[in-house]
């Protein structure tokens, strides 16, 4: 069954609520995402994945499902769905679902039902524990702020939600649970989807003595985690030709060897945090910390090195979760474009599944909100009220840049489809500000002229497609600890790749080793095609040679 076609592809990643809004309610839905596949199609891209599109209150935008079997109506009908997964195949683009799997929403029926009495058939479906001493079970705490257990009126126990109270845990242990969920996945495989991208799967099995600490500590790669994943490949996955991306936030380099194992048994590949933690600190990730550049190319090369023969990886700079990446470690003024090209070459020349998320191909940026009321995401309005309104231990207006710089919200605004209304993303008013920038930044711009940062997207991903050194090749990095250049080299039989990335806004000296001088010169975003030495602000250059 297996053809691993996943590892010659690139993913464009759709988040529906801001890609395309077909009816002018201000949301992006699913027949607007019909209305952009030619647009997809030409960035050249094989997958999509589609964050959720299924029945949800919308707590944190359909991460939380209470219906996995149902569309949710501001996106479409499932017969919209279905005209969706068509046309995408008519185009030769695959569909890959996010699976939203470690909780529900607490609007879910299962929930309804679990929640009412200690009895209920549906009891065990989720975590239920006593409290203990006048408190929750343990002291975890949820990832979007508060403790992880909430007490629920009717039988006075408690139950656990990593995320959000919205979002309550479902319970792996319980075997029933699991073959309802292998269920659904094979009712959405059956429609004809090609994959999963899992959410928080490396969640799923937690230590049932609940111990307490840091859940960040406790949660991630629980005790039965790998016989679940291999159960779900037995069960589900090995009948069908797809392709599985497990987000496993708080894995090692030794744990995604498993995940990801290149013998198939669990997942095909992971998706993984650590060159985003880099910029972290005492208050998770609010604050103003750089990354430094010696340890982002420790950190992605050690990934690249060491699952090298043995694992897959996704390569990836943006999604849903993250900030934009040109402002995030290039520059979104002067050098936007040369530094969303030198990022993009630095990221799609290493070994993994690249994923490309809206708006990255055009360089869009962070965006200037003005105040906590700019903000949707329900993880940035928390963390703004723990932090600053409850316990008073950042500024106000600390509090606000930090969120300028790291909240999701800046990569949720609307797609920048053209320099009208709206960006030309919805006739209404949209469901969150826009960038304003959109009047210069967009797609309709930006297709329309040889040297944009889409012409240069579409021309790493052609690269990548012709040549199996980009896929296949081994890989070694240079000047470790240099701090201003990223440079590596890809080598497969007789050809090798040098990949020169200057990270900063000054001219850098890079000579090239010997056996690459007159070699061609691949992709660049210099405007200058014979090299002399010298990369200029944020300037990068990919060499071939053939020996
Ligand atoms: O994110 C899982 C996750 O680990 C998050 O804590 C992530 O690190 C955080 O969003 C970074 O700020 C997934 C989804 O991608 C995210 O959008 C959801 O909110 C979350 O699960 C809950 O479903
Ligand atoms: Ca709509």
């Amino acid at each position: 069954m297996k053809t691993e076609w996943w590892k010659r592809a690139v993913v464009y990643q759709i988040y529906p609520r801001s890609f395309c809004d077909s009816n002018g309610d201000g949301i992006g839905d699913l027949n607007g995402i019909i209305s952009k596949l030619g647009y997809v199609k030409e960035l050249g891209v094989d997958v999509i994945w589609l964050s959720p599109v299924y029945q949800s209150p919308m707590r944190d935008n359909g991460y939380d499902i209470s219906d996995y079997r149902a569309i949710n109506p501001e996106f479409g009908t499932m017969e919209d769905f279905d005209r969706f997964l068509e046309q995408a195949h008519g185009f030769g683009l695959k569909i890959v679902m996010d699976l939203v799997v470690n909780h529900s929403s607490d609007e879910h029926l299962w929930f309804a039902e679990s929640r009412s009495a200690r009895e209920s058939a549906k009891r065990d479906y989720y975590i239920w524990r006593d409290g203990k001493n006048g408190g929750p079970p343990n002291n975890w705490k949820a990832w979007f702020g508060g403790p992880a257990w909430t007490q629920d009126k009717a039988t006075g126990q408690y139950y656990l939600h990593c995320f959000s109270p919205y979002q309550p845990d479902l319970n792996w242990e319980y075997p029933e649970l699991r073959a309802e969920i292998h269920d659904m996945m094979r009712w959405w495989l059956d429609k004809g989807i090609d994959g999963f991208r899992m959410d928080a799967i490396s969640f799923i099995s937690k230590p049932q003595d609940f111990p307490d600490g840091e859940a960040k500590q406790y949660v991630p790669n629980g005790p039965r985690i790998h016989e679940y994943m291999r159960e779900m490949r037995t069960e589900v996955l090995s009948r069908y030709d797809v392709m599985t991306v497990g987000e496993t936030g708080g894995v090692t380099v030794d744990d995604a060897i498993q995940y990801a194992a290149s013998d198939g048994s669990e997942l095909d590949m992971i998706f993984q945090f650590e060159q985003q933690e880099l910029d972290g600190g005492e208050t998770f990730k609010w604050n103003d910390r750089k990354i430094n550049l010696a340890e982002l190319k420790e950190v992605l090369s050690r990934w690249q090195n060491r699952l090298f023969n043995r694992a897959w990886n996704s390569l990836y700079w943006c999604n849903h979760d993250q900030p934009r990446i040109v402002s995030r470690l290039g520059d979104d003024g002067e050098y936007r474009e040369k530094s969303a090209k030198m990022l993009a070459t630095c990221l799609h020349f290493m070994q993994g599944t690249p994923y490309v998320y809206q708006g990255e191909e055009l360089g869009m940026t962070n965006v200037p909100f003005a105040d906590i009321d700019d903000y949707r995401d329900l993880e940035s309005i928390n963390a703004y009220e723990s932090l600053v309104v409850q316990e008073k231990r950042i500024a106000k207006e600390d509090m606000l840049r930090y969120l300028g710089r790291k909240s999701r919200d800046n990569s949720r605004t609307p797609m920048h489809w053209n320099g009208g209304t709206n960006a030309g993303f919805s006739d209404g008013k949209p469901w969150i500000m826009l960038n304003p920038n959109y009047v210069t930044i967009n797609a309709e711009e930006q297709m329309q002229r040889a040297g944009s940062v889409f012409a240069y997207y579409k021309n790493l991903i052609q690269l990548r497609k012709k040549m199996d050194i980009i896929t296949f090749g081994d890989y070694q990095l240079l000047l470790p600890n240099d701090q201003h250049l990223f440079v590596y080299t890809r080598s497969l039989l007789q050809e090798e790749l040098l990949v020169v990335c200057n990270f900063t806004p000054n001219e850098q000296n890079f000579a090239l080793p010997e056996r690459f001088c007159g070699a061609q010169v691949l992709i660049s975003n210099e405007e200058d095609p014979v090299y002399g030495g010298v990369l200029k602000a944020f300037g990068t250059a990919v060499f071939y040679i053939k020996k």
